[in-house]
């Protein structure tokens, strides 16, 4: 029966060796310390056994038990243990690896342009306003000297919603309606940028919705020069020290003389070129001295106070500025155009 014994504890340790996987090690645990195992039926046959060898056998089966279960337990924590350190050599990362690159944003061309000129007139001691682009037909046209039935207004079509509410055509009306809380006595110095609509079929130059920027300088003693001195000073910081300004007569129905401003050619140097269309000046912007009649309607005295207005498309800006020669490239978000524009 010893030897019997001294041969499973061979056997057993010998498996427990060879083992690889911890199914292995169950396997051996349930074949030689199992109920069923030969250990359990060397101890059934105990009651052969004379006094003096029973408790001999006794111990020495459980000896062997005992070995073959701490030899099953060191190797199964050192398979665990050779696991373990296999799934993360598996799952290691490598922080030497370069980062994945992280796309960044910038502002739309036309947000730029926008805040750029804002920039210019804040410089110059101007505000900047905004207002409704849902508006009543009384502050986008009739305070604005445009007449219910008056011709001019078919040029600026738009999108009504109610006979006295329409999608604004321009952003007059904010002015309009700045001017109209002054109690007509203190001055206005103002600009305002916005979105506005109009009933056009969109092609490369025309587009429904578009972005304007009108400005508004109301005081005691405003004359042209001053007009001419705020534009000259934003062309030459929008567009270049060496621009030169021109003053053409043109016609708004909310001003009184209005005017049309060139600036000279960059292509060319005023030369003549197919940018200028061989003029040598390029269109801006319009503008004028506020009518005496928006004045009034605006609660000031005509005699007392005078003003000078001017708007401008940020759109056509940017195309002049950029070599934009389509308008839907600002609305049509295609990330190739944009992306142009981001600053470093
Ligand atoms: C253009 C011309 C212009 C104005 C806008 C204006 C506003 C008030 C009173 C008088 Cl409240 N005038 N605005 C004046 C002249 C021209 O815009 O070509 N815009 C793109």
């Amino acid at each position: 029966m010893k030897e019997r014994l001294q041969e499973l504890q061979t056997e057993a340790l010998n498996k427990v060796n060879e083992a690889e996987e911890i199914q292995d090690l169950k396997d051996v645990r349930v074949k030689y310390l199992g109920k069923k195992g030969p250990i359990t039926e060397v101890l059934r046959g105990m009651g052969k056994l004379s006094k003096e060898e029973r408790p001999v056998i006794g111990q020495l089966a459980n000896d062997v038990r005992e070995e073959i279960a701490q030899a099953i337990e060191e190797k199964q924590s050192r398979l665990e243990e050779a696991a373990l350190e296999k799934q993360l050599e598996a799952e290691s990362v490598d922080v030497t690896l370069p980062g994945r690159p992280v796309e960044v944003g910038g502002p739309h061309l036309l947000t730029s342009i926008v805040e750029e000129i804002e920039d210019l007139f804040i410089g110059m001691g101007f505000e900047i306003k905004e207002g409704p682009e849902v508006e009543t037909d009384y502050y986008n046209f009739e305070a604005l000297n445009l007449p219910k039935g008056h011709p001019a207004r078919d040029m600026q079509d738009s999108f009504y919603i109610t006979e006295e509410l329409l999608l604004r055509t321009h952003t007059s009306p904010v002015q309009a309606r700045t001017m109209g809380v002054k109690n007509g006595s203190e001055p206005v110095k103002m600009i305002c940028p916005g979105k506005v609509y109009r009933r056009d079929t969109d092609d490369a130059t025309h587009s429904h919705q578009f972005t304007q920027i009108e400005g508004l300088l109301v005081d005691k003693h405003v004359r042209m020069s001053d007009l001419k001195g705020v534009l000259n000073t934003f062309a030459k910081q929008m567009f270049g020290a060496e621009r030169e300004i021109r003053l053409r007569p043109s016609f708004f129905p909310f001003t009184e003389p209005s005017v049309e401003m060139d600036i000279s050619c960059k292509m060319c140097g005023g030369a003549g070129c197919s940018v200028c269309k061989g003029t040598g000046w390029i269109e801006i912007l319009g503008a004028g001295m506020v009518h005496p009649n928006v004045l009034e309607m605006a609660g000031y005295d005509p005699t007392e106070y005078s003003g000078f207005a001017f708007g401008m498309g940020p759109e056509r800006i940017a195309m002049l500025k950029y070599g934009v020669d389509d308008i839907r490239n600002f609305y049509i978000n295609d990330q190739r155009f944009l992306k142009q524009y981001h600053k470093a």
